[in-house]
């Protein structure tokens, strides 16, 4: 391993409040011990330094200065694996073949992310309704998984050891706090395994404190701003957009 920060790097992750791509690098770089900055960015007025060195636009990037250089790093699985490469504490099993089923498991992820999107920007509830049963069905799937690989037993994807997979899902379910205060959207429902592991990363350190406390006024705002049919629930739940 290239120790980046014993060549006195220094490390930047560039943010946003409510990005779980952001939360996964802060949960890996914490669980690592390395220290790090965060820059945040208004993603609805994207400043210009932030669009010159963003290839995507997007967040996270990861902005290491190292030698005299700046090295940027976009795409939050590209960040996870160079953190892997260059910092202790490794998230990713040693055999090749497990570690190629934690990145499989990674992408899946990254997937659900995606049908929580479609979830709350689905414009009327026959729309939403279809992205709740679809996201309840790699749940379940993900139900099987745990199942299979911690035989029952948890707390976390692989039993007791914290890897990068749970770093990836501890932002997942960070959105059903918010979603179960509005209403019960049956996702998450009949899945034991994955209610256990939901709970064990919420208390994990690492997990909690890869987003602030006002998270979830931030994503009842961002919910209410939506004019998608989970816009409407947060309404009728008497939530109110929150001076923040
Ligand atoms: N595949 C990317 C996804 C990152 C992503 O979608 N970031 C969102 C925020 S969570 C973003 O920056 N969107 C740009 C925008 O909203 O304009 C990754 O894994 O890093």
């Amino acid at each position: 391993m290239s120790g980046v920060n014993e060549m006195s790097a220094s490390l930047t992750l560039v943010s946003h409040h409510l990005c779980p791509y952001v939360q996964r690098a802060a949960i890996s770089l914490a669980e690592k011990g390395v220290p790090f900055e965060r820059l945040t960015v208004d993603l609805a007025d994207k400043p210009y330094w932030f669009r010159r060195i963003s290839p995507l636009g997007k967040v996270p990037l990861l902005i290491v200065r190292h030698d005299g250089e700046e090295t940027v790093i976009f795409e939050s699985a590209v960040i996870l694996e160079f953190l892997e490469e260059t910092q202790p504490a490794p998230l990713h099993p040693a055999d090749p073949y497990a570690r190629a089923r934690h990145r499989a498991w990674i992408e899946f992820g990254s997937a659900i992310l995606a049908g929580i999107g479609r979830l709350y920007s689905a414009p009327a509830e026959a729309a939403f309704l279809t992205e709740a049963a679809a996201l309840s069905a790699m749940f379940d799937r993900l139900e099987r998984e745990l199942e299979d690989s911690t035989g029952g037993n948890g707390p976390y994807f692989v039993g007791s050891s914290f890897s990068l997979v749970d770093a990836v899902f501890g932002p997942v379910f960070r959105y059903f706090d918010v979603f179960d205060a509005i209403g019960d959207f049956g996702i998450l429902a009949g899945k034991p395994r994955v209610a256990a592991w939901r709970l064990a990363l919420a208390r994990r350190p690492s997990v909690e404190a890869a987003a602030a406390p006002d998270y979830p006024d931030r994503l009842q705002a961002f919910l209410l701003a939506k004019g998608s049919h989970v816009s409407a629930l947060t309404h009728r739940r008497g939530f109110a957009t929150p001076a923040l």
